[in-house]
């Protein structure tokens, strides 16, 4: 296959809300590839701030903007505070099989109104310190703030969340963050050391590959395909979610997705925040099940 060639900008992320088509994608989350309705807003430790959708514009598979692919560069990462623009996270009780935490809003109180994105109002993504262990779950939310989720962490050692979500203000702002927290579990803990760079990825018996090459400073396609499989299918509004973390801090980069399949590929748009090595998380559904792939990425 051959290498993506040059590499088309990604939609103008200035556009204004009222050009957005479903699905139009701008500069996630998160470190996934959440799309989210807001306004370029220079990115401040992952948040995002924005107007209030326009009615009539749909809440799901909107463009996801955090700032321009050029201004962003080397800044766009999330994950790495509990606590962005007036809004904390707040751990609850954790134990190896439930989370949970409330989100506190300017005011003190317990934010209990979040955009839908990707079809869910909060991804939450777990992985152990050493980027093993991989969960993507979707919490839900108590009538109080409170959201819980059952989680799968029996291993040892440090975890972290990332809980990547748009609040909703009283007045309708929407801010989009990603706030990440530590999950001690303890134990005798045995670090795994990351695998070594590679473009193809077993999982389940199936074999994915991606094609592209991320740089810092520039925005580049990166095309993932799951040959000789049955079709890609949408899974939570779009046909794969990407989550990149760089080791060593678990920056969690934002990644931005488009809407379609480029010639059976899903296409995401990635600027890589610094040299460094980072861990993609490649969520795909095929023939009903939904699969993570996984890859290590070395960036010079
Ligand atoms: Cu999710």
């Amino acid at each position: 296959m051959a290498e993506p060639t040059p590499t088309t900008p990604p939609p103008d992320p200035g556009v204004k809300l009222g050009f957005f088509i479903g699905g139009l994608v701008l500069a996630l989350i998160a470190g996934f590839a959440l799309a989210k309705l807001i306004n370029p807003v220079s990115p401040t430790a992952g948040a995002q701030t924005g107007a209030p959708a326009p009615s009539g514009v749909p809440s799901t598979g909107d463009g996801h903007n955090h700032a321009g692919p050029a201004a962003a560069a080397g800044t766009d990462v999330g994950g790495l505070s509990i606590s962005s623009t007036g809004y904390t996270l707040i751990p609850g009780p954790f134990n190896a099989g439930q989370l949970s935490f409330v989100i506190k809003g300017p005011d003190g109180k317990p934010m209990t109104k979040f955009a839908v994105v990707h079809e869910k109002e909060l991804h939450l993504i777990v992985v152990r310190r050493d980027l093993s262990g991989y969960q993507h779950v979707h919490p839900t939310m108590a009538a109080d703030g409170t959201w819980s989720v059952p989680v799968s962490i029996s291993q040892p050692g440090m975890w972290r969340a990332f809980a990547d979500f748009t609040v909703l203000s009283p007045a309708g702002a929407q801010t989009a963050l990603t706030l990440g927290y530590d999950l001690p579990v303890p134990g005798d803990y045995q670090p795994k050391a990351i695998a070594a760079a590679a473009r193809e990825s077993q999982v389940d018996g199936q074999t994915v590959t991606y094609e592209g090459t991320p740089m810092v400073g520039a925005t580049s396609p990166l095309l993932f395909r799951v040959p000789g499989s049955a079709p890609l299918e949408p899974y939570l509004g779009s046909f794969g979610h990407l989550v990149v973390l760089r080791e060593g801090d678990l920056a969690y980069v934002h990644v931005h997705p488009e809407p379609q399949l480029v010639g059976g590929a899903v296409k995401f748009w990635l600027s890589a925040p610094s040299p460094g090595t980072y861990r993609m998380f490649f969520d795909y559904q095929v023939a009903g099940k939904v699969r993570t792939a996984e890859f290590t990425l070395k960036v010079g």
